[in-house]
């Protein structure tokens, strides 16, 4: 049993497509002035019918990074690390604000909107470069809500 599951993994490390992950949405917020740490956002697809791991390892431009997840308790939210992603078959995961993250620290220029850095990962092992272009924080928030009202129908309602 074990030497066949050994076996598939590495029939399976031999073949990673790079059509197995679909990639949409990949920003990174514009740090404000002073900052040294701001954030990333992406969606994520797998389109393959194996579980894919995702790390990051380095993001051009800054001096770390790391993955993180957002935890809420009691009315409170706060961030845990973790070492990679696992993004089962056929499956969808997006990092988003309020929920899984990449934290990216001490930039070593200014950035400017529009401008786009590369965030290098590690997908199953193998290297994995991602374009994310660099967006102003009103822009984000445009671009949420339009988003939002293409998805649903939204109710005001007071309390
Ligand atoms: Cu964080």
């Amino acid at each position: 049993m074990k030497f066949k599951v050994l076996g598939m993994s590495l029939f399976f490390s031999a073949s990673l497509f790079a059509n197995d992950l679909k990639v949409e949405n990949a920003f990174l917020v514009l740090p404000n002035k002073g900052s040294k740490v701001t954030a990333a956002y992406v969606d994520f697809k797998n389109e393959s019918n194996k579980e894919l791991q995702i790390k990051i390892s380095s993001a051009d431009g800054f001096k770390a990074v790391e993955m993180h997840e957002t935890i809420h308790e009691d009315g409170r939210a706060s961030m845990r690390r973790i070492e990679d992603l696992k993004i089962t078959a056929n499956q969808k995961q997006s990092l988003k604000p309020g929920g899984l993250h990449i934290m990216l620290f001490e930039p070593a220029k200014e950035l400017k909107e529009g401008e786009k850095l590369n965030l290098n990962f590690l997908v199953n092992a193998k290297d994995y470069k991602i374009a994310f272009v660099v967006k102003a924080r009103n822009q984000i928030v445009k671009d949420a809500s339009e988003k939002k009202s293409e998805d649903h129908h939204e109710h005001h309602g007071h309390h």
